[in-house]
């Protein structure tokens, strides 16, 4: 995105109001938080005394962070059921899946997380790739080699938060919202299905639009199929990513319902994935990608707690006790059909992690952050899209942008009733209505103006955002969102 055309007011800044008496008493839970740092305001020399080290000196690999937080995001992509919950079950013995609606159908609805530590044997006898081995976020720091007779400690070597998305076609934009938050992607690839499927194509296009380059291949459900077909898709996969950003990507035969070959898979994250770059010293920035209301109903007013809101740093660091400003906040339209937004401003009362309490945060892996909002703000995920960060940092907040885009020459894996699957993609067009993803906010972007590759955009809803950042543009075509 290159430049806007109209910033939104942001009217007057003020502590939302929450609406009812009951969330009034949930926006002072204090009397519930025993920690000291939730209690007042705190001058910033203070607030981060909590850290092991100067700010500017943390590091995502430094053994007080590794241990309880996720520094770096590996999406699961793919096409529906190649095994993307199964095979992050495999790496973190976290079975994503949660919603009962989800259990039933069994598809993978919402993004999943499960948080994942990787480790290598301290014996330098102990081989490869039997020497890496993955646990769930809670194992301790140094336990035993499992391998018999080898008698070496494991050494925690990343700490890795999974992104399960969901494959289904119609499921699209919840798959790109996770992208926004990825380092590196796993893409899922069945074993006993013909390569590619359709969303094995979309979901590649999605994290090469998103810039990540660091994919590894998984040549899932092995055990499914004889040797020489595994052997014969390999060479479909190679034909596949020829001449896209996963070429060069490593190609593991696995099956993640066995356990086969995950260590290898370990052993690869740890080798080809770069650590990302981070910049703590910046002032923070947090996608929320899920939000929730922790209390159960019929929780007496006075027991209630905060909403929580859940999403990845992508910068800076959080503390407990930290004032904070979510954007674009509360939106409303007044009387001539104008939006107005007001942010909302909160402190944070606590920050965790599925297995563990934090301190501070860092970015990475997905933290949930406890909060002074009311809780009905942040019921059912009504928070997702915002940018959670420190008071009167935020990027401004946009409604109409100017885009510099370029659509893509084919309609990747498009299987059009014609078996046509070069299908040229049409201009983009005045009127026309997008869906717009940009940080983990998916809203639709009716087009204005086109000139050449530039084009102006007003938004559905606002979006807080700066200037230059990645968006990703998809269209209906036969009912379905292509970029
Ligand atoms: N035989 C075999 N079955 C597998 C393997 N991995 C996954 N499965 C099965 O394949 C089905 C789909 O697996 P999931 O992990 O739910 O697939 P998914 O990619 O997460 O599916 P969506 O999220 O709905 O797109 C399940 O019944 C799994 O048990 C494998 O390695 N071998
Ligand atoms: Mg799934
Ligand atoms: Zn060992």
């Amino acid at each position: 995105m290159e430049g806007q055309l109209e910033k939104l007011t942001i009217s007057e800044p003020q502590p939302v109001v929450p609406a009812t008496a009951e969330a009034a008493a949930a926006a002072e839970p204090e009397h519930a938080h025993p920690n000291p740092a939730a209690q007042g305001t705190i001058p910033e020399s203070e607030l981060y005394s909590v850290l092991p080290c100067p700010l500017s000196e943390l590091h995502p690999l430094l053994p007080e962070i590794l241990r309880k937080q996720a520094t770096q995001n590996i999406g699961c992509v793919g096409h529906v059921a190649h095994g993307k919950t199964t095979v992050v079950k495999a790496i973190s013995g976290v079975h994503t899946i949660k919603h009962s609606h989800e259990k039933i159908r069994n598809i993978t609805i919402k993004l999943g997380y499960a948080n994942a530590k990787i480790y290598k044997c301290d014996n330098p006898l102990c081989p490869r790739p039997g020497c890496y081995k993955s646990y769930g976020s809670g194992k301790e720091d140094n336990p035993m080699c499992l391998r018999p007779g080898c008698g070496g400690r494991m050494r925690l070597l990343r700490h890795i938060s999974f992104v399960d998305c969901p494959g289904h076609d119609i499921l699209m934009a919840t798959m790109l919202n996770g992208a926004a938050v990825m380092d590196a992607a796993l893409l899922l690839i069945a074993g006993n299905e013909p390569c590619p499927q359709p969303q094995t194509s979309e979901h590649l296009a999605a994290i090469e639009i998103m810039k990540l380059s660091h994919i590894i291949i998984i040549q899932n459900k092995i055990d499914l199929v004889k040797e020489a077909q595994a052997l014969a898709q390999y060479q479909d996969i190679l034909k596949f990513i020829k001449g896209t950003i996963a070429e060069n990507s490593p190609i593991i035969p696995v099956s993640a319902q066995l356990g086969y070959n995950i260590d290898v898979v370990c052993d690869y994250i740890v080798s080809k994935v770069p650590i990302p770059r981070r910049n703590f010293t910046a002032t923070p920035r947090l996608i929320v990608i899920r939000s929730f209301d922790v209390n159960k109903p019929g929780t007496d007013a006075m027991d209630l707690q905060g909403g929580v809101a859940g999403g990845s740093l992508l910068e800076g660091v959080l503390v407990v006790g930290q004032e904070i400003e979510l954007r674009p906040g509360i939106i409303v339209r007044d009387e001539q059909d104008r939006i107005k937004v007001t942010p909302i401003f909160s402190r944070i009362l606590s920050l965790h992690t599925e297995e563990n309490d934090l301190d501070f945060a860092v970015p990475g892996g997905l933290i949930g952050v406890g909060t002074k909002i009311d809780p009905t703000l942040c019921r059912s995920d009504r928070l997702v899209g915002e940018v959670l960060g420190a008071v009167g940092h935020l990027p401004e907040v946009y409604i109409d942008l100017e885009i510099s885009f370029f659509l893509l020459r084919r309609l990747l894996g498009v299987k059009t009733e014609g078996g046509d699957r070069q299908a040229k993609v049409a201009k983009l067009e005045r009127g026309e209505v997008l869906m717009v993803n940009i940080g983990s906010q998916s809203t639709g972007g009716k087009v204005l103006a086109v000139k050449g590759d530039l084009c102006k955009m007003q938004l559905t809803a606002p979006v807080c955002t700066n200037v230059g950042e990645k968006i990703a543009l998809s269209r209906k075509i036969d009912k379905h969102w292509r970029r």
